[in-house]
């Protein structure tokens, strides 16, 4: 632990008291919790192999919720045709488009956790009222209509630097860095990083970039822009609740299996992590906000793509007594963040799943992690 300090003091400046506070050295590196974990360590302590449901769930008739025939339309190739025609219709908002989340009781958790030690059982009987929530991930370009309406600074610029994944770094940049988080080498404190700059200095959001998710936002950040946009960050319960799209006790926001009929459903990782990423659904790095199917509420990329922050404090003890729209702790070190992200594999990131979980610091900010907003009523 004490080493996971020293090493995080050296590479960071400002943020090096908030990051050690914690008490496990995953905890302490502000950034991918599961990037952490040891390869070895992980595949054997997640639980994967003993999930069951797979088995027992009509995977045609759950596909056949989201689209009448998913084998033709969530290709790579077709992804990008998809997201070219998506691109237009959203240049003119300001703030993205929300869909209303009917209130109703839900099983929050799971009693068959991927990822035990993440706290994400119980399973728990959880009642919400309405909401609604933005149909995705915060864009850079509704993120830059807040900037320029307001002048807001994020926590990077300000801090002058955030986590950037090493395999998204140009040569250039990698060879000015000389450190790493220790026990996740492919973390990499990059000065300059920021949303406008997702992979340093040399990096940019132009064009074709305004419709990906923002990243490199601190949760103070994302709280600032729901502010602005007269909305809030999601409970977690909400964002489970979201998540599911109508369907109980699924692991993803579409059924049970990973890619019903072979199709990619979300924006994760395909190859061998870190070193090779087979870009089998078409993207590396992140996709547009829009891409890959909705969920049965019309919300995209819950899982993969962006983590997402939430308002709860984290904790890994829950009760199974009955609540109604809770909040979480009243108090904690770290936030909760949902859905797991472009650099999850099941080997050792097992997180992109509506019960999964991870947390985070919240004046954290990374190449992966972004926020989408709720409100009660619509703004
Ligand atoms: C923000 O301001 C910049 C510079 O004036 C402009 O190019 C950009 O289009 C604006 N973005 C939005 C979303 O209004
Ligand atoms: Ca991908
Ligand atoms: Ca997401």
């Amino acid at each position: 632990m004490l080493f996971y300090c020293a090493f995080l003091l050296f590479s960071l400046n400002v943020k090096d008291d908030v990051l050690c506070v914690q008490s496990k050295p995953e905890l302490s590196v502000g950034t991918e919790h599961e990037t952490i974990v040891p390869l070895a360590a992980e595949s054997s302590s997640c639980g994967c192999h003993n999930l069951k449901r797979e088995a027992v769930v009509d995977i045609e008739k759950e596909s056949s919720i989201i689209t009448e025939n998913p084998s033709v339309k969530y290709s790579k190739k077709s992804n990008e045709r998809h997201t070219d025609t998506q691109t237009n219709g959203e240049e003119t908002d300001t703030r993205s488009q929300m869909v209303l989340i009917p209130g109703g009781v839900f099983l929050m958790g799971t009693d068959s956790p991927g990822i035990p030690q993440d706290g994400e059982g119980p399973q728990r009987r959880v009642h919400l009222d309405h909401f609604y929530m933005d149909a995705h991930e915060v864009s850079n370009r509704h993120f830059q209509s807040f900037i320029n309406a307001t002048g807001y600074i994020t926590e990077a610029e300000r801090f002058g630097d955030s986590f950037v994944f090493e395999g998204v770094l140009s040569e250039e940049v990698k060879s000015q860095i000389s450190q790493a988080v220790a026990a996740a080498p492919w973390w990499l404190p990059v000065r300059g990083a920021d949303w406008r700059h997702p992979e340093g200095p040399d990096s940019s959001i132009t064009d074709s970039r305004l419709d990906h998710p923002v990243l490199h936002v601190s949760w103070q950040d994302a709280v600032a822009y729901c502010s602005w946009a007269h909305k809030r960050l999601p409970t977690e319960a909400e964002w489970e609740y979201a998540c599911r799209g109508g369907l109980q006790e699924r692991l993803y926001p579409w059924g049970n299996k990973l890619k019903p009929k072979g199709q990619n459903y979300a924006n994760l990782w395909q190859g061998k992590f870190p070193t090779h990423n087979s870009e089998e659904d078409g993207y590396t790095k992140t996709s547009p906000v829009k891409s890959f199917p909705a969920n049965g509420y019309g919300l995209y990329n819950m899982v993969g793509n962006a983590w997402e922050w939430t308002s709860d404090w984290w904790t890994v003890h829950h009760t199974t007594d009955e609540r109604h729209n809770p909040a979480g702790p009243p108090s904690g070190t770290d936030r909760v963040k949902k859905g797991g992200s472009y650099m999850c594999h099941k080997s050792y990131c097992y997180r992109y799943r509506c019960a999964a979980r991870s947390q985070n610091t919240p004046d954290s900010s990374a190449s992966n992690l972004g926020f989408r907003c709720v409100s009660q009523e619509q703004p």
